[in-house]
């Protein structure tokens, strides 16, 4: 039990001091009026067991432990619901230069050179003036193995570029197919290479190594292949150039091709002498700036485009105006099928 007096100016001050302490429970023992030099003032003896007393104090000690927890609370929340006004602001309020890469993005531009576009100059004509300049030209090397998935047009851009090479420069040019697993397949190869009037073998890779002398009579070799991963395996591709490294390849990518798969096939085959991309069905392509991956720093320069199934027309080398006008066709939505 605890006993203490409480004052107040009237007895009710003097009671509220009890409650205040000793809460409903207290018991009043005594009340009685003091004479004080400020005057008469009312005093109240109360009791509280002592149980009741530890109650209160622990009851206050919680009541600021929530009160403190609360108010932690409160601030996070009030954090967390600026920093979303903010997102919110950013969303709704684009940045130009995230509005500019949205719409890039939008219109099927790579993500990789969508970064690059807004990073460098907005003039897209610029940026791939500028790229296809820092590729540099490509030498035309003696030796050309093309090599790719099948399907993409290998057996056909080489005779084409046979004929080129013969027409354009009156040149001397082997063909030599390295894929005798066609039998039905490799009789129209053979009869296609007697039209064009293209000097033509069959092979595999043990005899190629064995005609090398006949090479000197040639001023261009355009080697022929099965189709990459599935009748050419990456370890041939060793063997062939650990045996003969001088050899250089094409890479025959199809123009319709996603650019992740191609950047996926390009990290199987980098470690090669790989001179350039041979680009094939532009004919089929109707927004070009997905394409816009072949400026990508990672990749060779596009060599040869071919835009079409005619052999031997449907070629064109790959000079900065040509990939220019491919790679706008998108954008300036026009039908250059002629002109390319
Ligand atoms: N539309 C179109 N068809 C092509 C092009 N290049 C090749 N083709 C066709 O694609 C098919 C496969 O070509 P082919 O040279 O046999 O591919 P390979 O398996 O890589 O040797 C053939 O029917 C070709 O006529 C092209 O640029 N445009
Ligand atoms: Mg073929």
């Amino acid at each position: 039990m605890r006993i203490k007096k409480f004052r107040g100016k009237t007895i009710l001050e003097a009671l509220n001091n009890v409650k205040k302490e000793f809460g409903e429970d207290a018991v009043i023992l005594a009340s009685e009026q003091v004479k004080t030099e400020e005057g008469t003032i009312f005093e109240i003896t109360a009791a509280i067991e002592e149980e009741e007393v530890k109650i209160r104090s622990n009851l206050k000690v919680f009541e600021s432990k929530v009160e403190e927890s609360y108010s932690d609370i409160r601030e996070y929340l009030k954090n967390e619901v600026s920093e979303i006004k903010k997102m919110l602001a950013q969303i709704l309020n684009l940045q130009p230069e995230n509005k500019e890469y949205l719409d890039l993005i939008e219109k099927g531009v790579p993500p990789f050179i969508a970064r690059e576009l807004i990073k460098a100059n907005p003039d897209l004509t610029e940026f791939i003036s500028k790229a296809i300049k820092e590729k540099g030209s490509v030498p035309h090397s003696k030796y050309q193995v093309f090599i790719g998935d099948s399907g993409t047009g290998k057996t056909t851009s080489i005779f084409k570029l046979a004929v080129w090479y013969k027409y354009k420069y009156n040149a001397k040019v082997l063909v030599i197919s390295l894929d005798n697993y066609k039998v039905g397949n490799n009789f129209q190869t053979k009869r296609l290479a007697e039209l064009l009037e293209v000097d033509f073998e069959i092979l595999d890779l043990e005899e190629l190594k064995e005609i090398e002398p006949v090479f000197a009579k040639y001023n261009y070799i355009l080697i022929d292949t099965p189709s990459l991963e599935k009748r050419l395996l990456i370890s041939d591709l060793e063997d062939l150039i650990l045996k003969m490294p001088f050899l250089r390849f094409q890479w025959v990518v199809r123009a319709t091709e996603h650019y992740e798969y191609v950047l996926k096939q390009w990290e199987k085959i980098e470690k090669f002498p790989v001179e350039g991309i041979f680009l094939t069905f532009v004919d089929k392509v109707y927004n070009s700036l997905p394409l816009l991956w072949i400026l990508d720093s990672r990749v060779p320069p596009v060599t040869f485009i071919s835009n079409g199934e005619r052999l031997p027309e449907d070629i064109l080398k790959a000079e900065e105006e040509t990939i220019k006008k491919l790679l706008l066709k998108g954008i300036l939505n026009l039908n250059q099928k002629e002109d390319l």
